[in-house]
């Protein structure tokens, strides 16, 4: 399948690359180590996101080119659909990006199954931006210290620091491989990791400051309601890594966020440790992931969004 990517960067020569909503780090490494990529091939590329940056990846090379306004899609000869298990998650304009003639989705979820016909999909890979590095291998080019940086960047992100499952051998050999090739580890984590917002940091003490336990202390409940970011003057982009914080926690085994989106809508990111699979309970509530980190969307309003996801839980055995 990789060779047929090839094939269609060769003979193309209008490219969009695009990846879902709510941006992380392996979205944005990504884009951008593909977009320098095709730029040094000398196609024309454009990057869109519906979200803005999130401000800590403002340092990434190339970062500056990425636009929130799709245009004519009539331009693209083909789009590169990135960190997306489907067509839908890349936002409001997926209908529109389903006319472009060629689609490629490059993507490591569990739950893709294969909405467009060139694909490279491999749930065993740490990262997206893992795959972007197996396709420029493939194509043996000598990726530049800005690719490294942007691969580099992908890997660390959604590995979280190298800590989750997903920290394979593959994922650290490529990762010191960028290493070799220009990215800065230092550098790198400072600019994601020791520059946030003080809005952020506000917004976190006070989603931490609601933090409850359900199921004797194995499930960790966070929320974030439209009212915290108005208050704080943080926005839902400042929310990511919240999810996180209550797997800090000794003796829990899962990990939930519900962040309000709507008026009686909430996005549930899930958490897990080891080989407990939120993947399976995400999935029952319609929606998607990996193994240790996945989500779903409700509508309902806190308390019975809440109550459904922890029934979910109990009724899968999923913590025993
Ligand atoms: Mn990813």
């Amino acid at each position: 399948m990789i060779d047929k990517i090839i094939e269609v960067i060769r003979q193309c020569q209008h490219f969009l690359i695009t990846s879902h909503v709510r941006l992380d780090g392996d979205a944005i490494g990504s884009e951008l180590a593909l977009y320098l990529l095709l730029k040094r091939l000398g196609k024309e590329c454009v990057v869109y996101n519906e979200d803005a940056l999130p401000e800590n990846y403002l340092f990434l090379p190339g970062s500056s080119q990425i636009t929130q306004t799709l245009g004519d899609v009539s331009q693209y000869d083909a789009a590169f659909i990135l960190d997306c298990s489907e067509l839908e998650r890349v936002g409001k304009e997926a209908e529109r990006i389903k006319t472009i003639g060629v689609l490629i989705n490059i993507d490591h979820h569990l739950s893709n199954d294969g909405f467009c016909e060139i694909r490279l999909i491999d749930p065993r890979a740490s990262s997206t931006g893992e795959l972007i590095w197996r396709l420029i291998e493939a194509m043996a080019i000598e990726p530049s210290p800005p690719i490294a940086e942007c691969l580099y960047t992908a890997i660390l992100t959604d590995t979280g620091s190298f800590r989750y499952g997903n920290t394979t051998f593959e994922a650290l050999k490529t990762a010191s491989q960028m290493v070799a090739y220009g990215a800065s580890p230092q550098l790198i984590s400072q600019e994601i990791y020791e520059k946030e917002p003080l809005e952020k940091m506000r917004l976190m003490a006070r989603v931490l400051s609601g933090l409850s336990l359900e199921e004797q202390g194995k499930v960790a409940c966070l929320v974030v309601t439209l009212k915290d970011l108005e208050e704080t003057r943080a926005s839902h982009n400042h929310t990511e890594g919240f999810v996180d914080l209550g797997r800090h926690i000794k003796g829990v085994a899962v990990s939930l966020f519900f962040s309000q989106v709507g008026p009686d809508t909430f996005k549930i990111s899930m958490r897990s440790k080891d080989k407990i699979d939120v993947e399976r309970v995400a999935r029952m509530l319609g929606g998607g992931g990996h193994r240790n980190a996945a989500a779903c969307k409700l509508q309902g309003d806190i308390e019975s969004v809440k109550r459904r996801v922890l029934e979910v839980i109990k009724a899968y055995g999923v913590i025993a």
